[in-house]
């Protein structure tokens, strides 16, 4: 697949199909029965019953997110539903509700379904902003089935509200990809003219964190592999771009483009191990690596002593809340931010899955979920 170009062609923020709010006996959804794949499109009942709480979403758009390969490929350390309908960035409109989801949302709302579908709101973590970490916390296309379906039940108190000047394509990818770099730029603890260090840059999550960051007033040290990245990148704003397949000395070099120092932050949004190896090394004294990359099977080897000695910080980062999701939004809404995305069918989610597993996709792919 060809690299993806940026994407500015939504002339209206309305879809039309955005006004159809009729249910269907039957939709199209992309499911795969076991570890490993292969996912395939068919066509099954639409979701009759809506327990307490639940909402119907018309699925209109869907980003693909690197958590759905790595859900269906297997490769972390935790069980998912089986058979699944993946997909954790759905952008469409609320068609039907289940008793008490009225206090929510309504019926015609435009929504996202991000990956926390729900959790319990009345523990220590949920009170405390922190639902991600919830005991309860359902995850959309893990625990749930997700977004790559037409029809879709979720979680009314979970759902995120869309902006009305936002267009649906290209809210689908703020849901996980914008939220995880937006909180995870927060965790960092930056002020304005500071550097922070993005490997993954090039990618779904990095792309956008590269923006949320110049919004911010942060110097972007990016970093991924390859031309088309490299000139997403840039265009984005970031300062430097460092292809790490390439360069002779990655830790020189980024020291380098930070006034000697290195960068006050690494926010890392690469899925591969290797970006984790040398972060603790280019940050600078009394600097933070924040872990937002998920390559299974992956340790952080933090030297005590240099760790200590350098006064360094490392933060895990785990998507944001729902407030986050609601600021992530707005920002998107705003125009400080806008995906860099291709759009491509439903039926075509396996060669997505290849293409990203070879790491030829620059910015996000968002599925038509109807195609
Ligand atoms: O809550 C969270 N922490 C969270 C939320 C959402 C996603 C975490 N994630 C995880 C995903 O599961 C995945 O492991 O973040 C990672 C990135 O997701 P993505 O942005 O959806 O993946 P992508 O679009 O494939 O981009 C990954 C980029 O990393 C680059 C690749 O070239 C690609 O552009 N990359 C790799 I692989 N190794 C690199 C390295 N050593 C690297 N860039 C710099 N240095
Ligand atoms: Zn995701």
């Amino acid at each position: 697949m060809a690299p993806t170009a940026s994407n500015t062609t939504s002339s209206s923020a309305i879809d039309p199909r955005e006004k159809k709010l009729d249910v269907p006996g039957q939709h199209k959804a992309a499911i795969f029965d076991k570890k490993g794949g292969p996912v395939s499109v068919r066509t099954v009942p639409v979701a009759r019953e809506l327990k307490h709480g639940e909402a119907l979403v018309r699925v209109i758009y869907s980003g693909v997110c690197h958590t759905d390969l790595h859900a269906m490929l297997g490769d972390w350390p935790l069980d998912n539903k089986l058979p699944l309908v993946g997909g954790h960035e759905g952008a469409g409109v609320v068609v039907a509700l289940g008793e008490g989801a009225e206090e929510f949302v309504k019926i015609g709302d435009r929504v996202g379904i991000k990956w926390i579908a729900d959790s319990c709101l009345k523990c220590d973590f949920c009170r405390r902003g922190f639902e991600p970490n919830c005991p309860e916390a359902q995850c959309s296309g893990f625990t749930v089935d997700g977004s790559f379906q037409q029809y879709a039940v979720s979680y009314a108190r979970h759902l995120s509200p869309i902006p009305d000047s936002l267009p649906l394509d290209q809210a689908a990818p703020i849901l996980c990809a914008g939220v995880t770099v937006y909180k995870a730029l927060k965790e960092a603890q930056l002020t304005p003219g500071q550097f922070v260090a993005i490997p993954g840059a090039g990618g779904g999550l990095g792309h956008l964190a590269v923006q949320y960051a110049v919004a911010a007033g942060y110097r972007v040290i990016a970093i991924d592999t390859g031309n088309d990245k490299r000139a997403l990148a840039e265009k984005l704003g970031a300062e430097t771009f460092i292809d790490f397949k390439t360069t002779k000395n990655l830790v020189e070099e980024i020291k380098q483009a930070s006034g000697g120092l290195g960068p006050h932050a690494a926010v890392v949004a690469a899925s591969g191990a290797a970006a984790y190896e040398q972060a603790l090394d280019y940050i600078r004294s009394r600097g933070t690596l924040v872990a937002v990359g998920l390559p299974g099977g992956t340790d952080i080897k933090a030297n005590v002593f240099f760790t200590v000695f350098r006064s360094l910080r490392i933060v895990g980062s785990y998507v944001g809340n729902r407030q986050d999701a609601v600021e992530a939004l707005d920002i998107a809404a705003r125009g400080k931010v806008r995906t860099s995305f291709k759009t491509l069918g439903l039926s075509e989610l396996p060669k997505v899955y290849e293409d990203m597993n070879s790491g030829k996709i620059a910015g996000r792919i968002v599925l038509d979920i109807d195609k």
